[in-house]
């Protein structure tokens, strides 16, 4: 296995999920966790979807981060088949503003898991982090990174407000 091989999946339901994907890739990008990308929907690619998470347990990945919107079937799609921890990010681009989205991926029935964080890009950064604290478990350098990542944010913190740029 070489360094670049991607230790997290990053799907998504549809091109248009990206916007707001990309926020996590962002996130491991700066931890230095090497990551793909690939669109896969549940209803409208589902033999894709079903290749992608069947094999990526072999292929080195360790954790999937889901995005998907609507009926959000996508990661407890993935999740059905695959032991890996799939994480899921409600998208908000739809008339209920992501909360169905939210409570599809929440709502899944005992003995399938899907992690599910928040709407849209928030969600997106803390699906990257909690990948992140996963992968950290068994990799010191991630645990080191993860570390000085918070120590920064932490440190970013004015303790007394001034005035917004
Ligand atoms: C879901 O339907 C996708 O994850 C996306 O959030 C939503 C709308 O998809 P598009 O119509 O924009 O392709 O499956």
């Amino acid at each position: 296995m070489t360094e670049t091989t991607p230790l997290v999946g990053i799907i998504m339901g549809s091109q248009s999920d990206w916007t707001t994907m990309r926020r996590a890739g962002e996130t491991l990008d700066r931890l230095d966790i090497p990551w793909e990308a690939r669109v896969t929907s549940a209803h409208r690619t589902p033999e894709r979807l079903h290749r992608y998470a069947t094999e990526a347990r072999d292929r080195g990945l360790k954790v999937i981060i889901a995005g998907a919107g609507m009926a959000a079937a996508l990661p407890g799609s993935a999740a059905a088949v695959t032991p890996l921890p799939v994480l899921g990010v409600p998208m908000e681009g739809s008339l209920m503003g992501g909360l169905d989205a939210l409570l599809a991926m929440a709502q899944m029935p005992p003995g399938i898991p899907v992690g599910t964080l928040g709407i849209g890009r928030a969600g997106a950064t803390n699906a990257a982090l909690l990948a992140a604290a996963i992968l950290a478990l068994g990799d010191s350098a991630i645990a080191d990174r993860l570390d000085a990542f918070r120590a920064a944010q932490t440190a970013a913190v004015p303790e007394i407000p001034g005035e917004e740029a």
